[in-house]
């Protein structure tokens, strides 16, 4: 049925089973929803689909190519996607006219996907339960945070209250960490205001063999002992929706992982030197080995539990329940929250809007990196989700319409010169956005720090000065202004040349993977 929407400026015609007005905008119903668009836009919110994913306002002159290799697909964005050039996006998107206006679409439902195609917006839902979008028009922080408002009503929110100021093992030590060199650290951490000392990557046997591995002698427990003992809560990664072939879950529980229609294993992208697999979370096994994982966890001392590569629940597939893919994830998570009781949980890597309500706070971009931006991963594989600080900050800064709903994590910053190429401007943008989102984060090691940036992230820890939003990209904070446009754009595209040296990158990059006999 066609319906039609009255805005301040705009007046559009939309195809949809219903349609009712509501305070800022309006509901439609519709599996699949068509608006006509009255200009043609010049600029569409890509909405990427987990943590990592690109996110940002692009020219719609400027669209994306897919990003290479493709084996990378399903790490870095929904792979259901992932060769659309069309403007798309998960759940949401938005488009912004010749004179400034926006329109907005979006889902409050999952398993849902947005387009842009010449004059037509169009809206679909991958399952037909739900089909319900908001529509608006006008000022665009209105708009996200009714969306944001609508999003809390039908998922919830997280119910932490305090943010934690974070000293994480990732950003300096790699996997290379071990008992030794973590109590050096817990000891010179002193009194230096963190709230957390959370363990990262690199303690456990395998991804999926959860038990700490020889470079933790005294146990998982031991070592939350010894950080609480110095006054802060224990905090632990794990990934634990992941299997790699050398672990005994793939080994002895092959059914527990998610297959497709052919019954082949579904690739959920290559790490630590090996292809990943996802763990089917409607399994009946897989829930309850989840929950017990969970609460050893919890038994070990942690009360900070960084839970990563989670969008390996949501990867589309054929899962044991027949239910739709993101809903599945939702299933394993919510388990996974009741089993972690009252402990603080950060999702990674995660889906967004399948996270809201059964998580405490959410990394909101891309891995941040002790340089600003990588040229080969900029022009050669059109891969904007990869570490770098730009990158975090593109996506993070589009995504901060969240904190009405959670924590937004922007990753760490960086006060150390050691082994850190950011220049001073950079390294401060990236403190600044973790002042937004309130939530502060370093893996510096005082060892490595002078007694002035020591001193300097000490005052950062512990001021909190008034943060206020003043432009799409600019900020206040405190007395001053900080603007971060210059991240927000994505280079312009390489030349012929540069994108057949691409081609030839990525294909190489694919090529030991297609080769691989698991996949
Ligand atoms: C630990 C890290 C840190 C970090 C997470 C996540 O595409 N990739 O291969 C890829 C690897 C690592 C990664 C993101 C993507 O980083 O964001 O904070 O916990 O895992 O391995």
């Amino acid at each position: 049925m066609e319906k039609n929407l009255e805005f301040d400026n705009l007046a559009l015609t939309i195809q949809a089973t219903g349609c009712r007005p509501i305070e800022g905008g309006y509901i439609a119903s519709a599996p699949r929803l068509t608006v006509r668009l009255p200009a043609a836009p010049v600029r569409y919110l890509y909405a990427g689909w987990q943590s990592w994913s690109l996110t940002t306002w692009l020219e719609t002159a400027r669209p994306l190519r897919p990003m290479r290799p493709y084996s990378a697909h399903p790490i870095h964005t929904d792979p259901a996607y992932s060769r659309e050039t069309r403007p798309h996006g998960s759940w949401y998107g938005a488009v912004e006219f010749p004179d400034g206006g926006i329109l907005f679409v979006g889902a409050l439902g999952l398993e849902s996907h947005v387009m842009l195609d010449g004059r037509s917006l169009t809206g679909w839902y991958e399952t037909g339960k739900d089909p319900d979008w908001f529509i608006a028009a006008g000022d665009e922080e209105k708009i996200f945070a009714r969306y944001a408002g609508l999003l809390g009503e039908r998922f919830g929110r997280g119910r932490a209250t305090q943010p934690e100021r974070v000293w994480c093992s990732w950003y300096s030590l790699y996997t290379e960490i071990n008992e030794d060199r973590l109590n050096k650290i817990l000891g010179d951490l002193a009194d230096l205001p963190f709230d957390v000392f959370q363990i990262d990557d690199g303690w456990q046997r395998g991804i999926g063999d959860w038990e700490p591995n020889r470079k933790f002698p005294s146990g998982m427990d031991g070592m939350a002992a010894r950080i609480q003992a110095t006054g802060r809560k224990a905090g632990l990664w794990l990934a634990p929706l992941l299997a790699v072939p050398s672990s005994g879950i793939y080994r002895q529980r092959r059914d527990w992982l998610l297959h497709d229609e052919k019954g082949r294993l579904v690739p959920a992208g290559v790490n630590w030197g090996e292809p990943l697999f996802a763990l089917d979370t409607t399994h009946p096994a897989v829930l309850e080995w989840l929950d017990a994982l969970m609460k050893k966890v919890r038994l070990w001392g942690y009360d900070y539990i960084k839970l990563d590569f989670l969008y390996a629940g949501a990867l589309p597939g054929k899962h044991y329940a027949d239910i739709p893919r993101e809903a599945a994830y939702r299933n394993g998570l919510a388990v996974i929250r009741e089993a972690l009781g009252d402990a603080y949980f950060l999702t990674c890597g995660a889906p967004i809007l399948p996270s809201l309500g059964l998580c405490d706070a959410l990394r909101v971009g891309p891995d941040v990196a002790g340089f600003f931006a990588s040229p080969r991963d900029d022009l050669l594989l059109a891969d904007f989700s990869l570490p770098g600080v730009r990158n975090a900050l593109r996506t993070t800064m589009h995504r901060l319409w969240l904190q009405p709903l959670l924590h937004p994590d922007p990753d760490v910053v960086y006060f150390r010169s050691i082994l850190n190429n950011l220049t001073a401007e950079q390294a401060s943008l990236l403190q600044d956005m973790a002042e937004i989102c309130n939530f502060k984060a370093t893996s510096d090691i005082p060892a490595w720090l002078t007694p002035s940036e020591m001193e300097a992230l000490r005052r950062y820890l512990s001021d909190r000065p008034p943060v206020r939003q003043t432009g799409r990209t600019s900020f206040q904070i405190g007395e001053r202004q900080v603007d971060f446009s210059s991240c927000a754009a994505l280079p312009s595209h390489p030349g012929a040349f540069t994108r057949l040296q691409g081609e030839l990158l990525g294909w190489l990059a694919d090529f030991p993977v297609s080769k691989n006999e698991n996949l």
